[in-house]
């Protein structure tokens, strides 16, 4: 068996903060009479906040000045950040913790991989910090996915080469760091959303030990390599 890095997306993959974020991005938009539909939202997910920001106002066609558009970032962090405050154990997905606990049983190396500069503070909200070999989030690099740096940064740390790790992805930009870093990517949602992913699962439900092992045990030919 050999040893591969498992790398998760948090919002969206670990914990559901992908509706908060909607909620928040919604009233912030709607208060400068910007409206956005679900589909849209696909094309935050993953994106930095600066960057869910330029398009929600790019839809818009809204120009801002810079201490408005800060401002306007401040608030919307602000209110995401009420409904982290809620925000404990139960707020895990279903069978995320299963999983994790059956890679730990395997001496697999885990490492968080996330655009949020929020992702500790929630980890230790729902107790899951300590679970962490290595953490990256958006405080950590500066260019955000699709750009593969919070994968690659990740693989370093756990002193693996990116063909080596698997990436649990949510959203679009976030498979296509994993396929640009070389790594295999699993998407965790709709397979018409994520259609680039190597694989697509609706949740880790349908994860099964044996998938992990076939990962575990096998070479895998990557479907998206760059
Ligand atoms: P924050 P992930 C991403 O987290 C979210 O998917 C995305 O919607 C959000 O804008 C981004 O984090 C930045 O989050 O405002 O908390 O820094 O999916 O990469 O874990
Ligand atoms: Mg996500």
């Amino acid at each position: 068996m050999k040893i591969k890095g498992f790398i998760f997306d948090l919002d969206g993959v670990i914990v559901d903060t992908a509706k908060y974020h909607f909620l928040a991005w919604r009233k912030l938009a709607n208060s400068v009479g910007v409206d956005f539909t679900e589909e849209q939202n696909e094309q935050l997910k993953g994106v930095s906040r600066v960057k869910s920001l330029e398009k929600i106002l790019a839809w818009g066609s809204i120009t801002l000045s810079d201490d408005k558009f800060t401002e306007l970032m401040t608030k919307k962090n602000h209110d995401y950040l009420k409904y982290v405050d809620q925000m404990d154990e139960s707020e895990i997905l279903p069978d995320v913790t299963k999983v994790l606990a059956y890679l730990q049983l395997k001496s697999q190396p885990i490492s968080l991989g996330s655009a949020s500069k929020n992702a500790r503070n929630i980890l230790k909200k729902v107790s899951l910090f300590e679970s962490f070999d290595a953490i990256v989030d958006g405080t950590d690099v500066s260019k955000g996915k699709p750009n593969p740096e919070v994968f690659l940064t990740a693989a370093k740390l756990l002193n693996l080469s990116p063909e080596d790790c698997i990436v649990f992805e949510d959203s679009v930009a976030g498979i296509q760091a994993a396929n640009n870093a070389n790594m295999i990517s699993i998407g965790i949602g709709s397979s018409e959303v994520l259609f680039e992913a190597d694989f697509v699962f609706k949740d880790f439900t349908e994860i099964s030990t044996e998938f992990i092992d076939m990962l575990l045990t096998e070479e895998l030919k990557l479907k998206n390599q760059s």
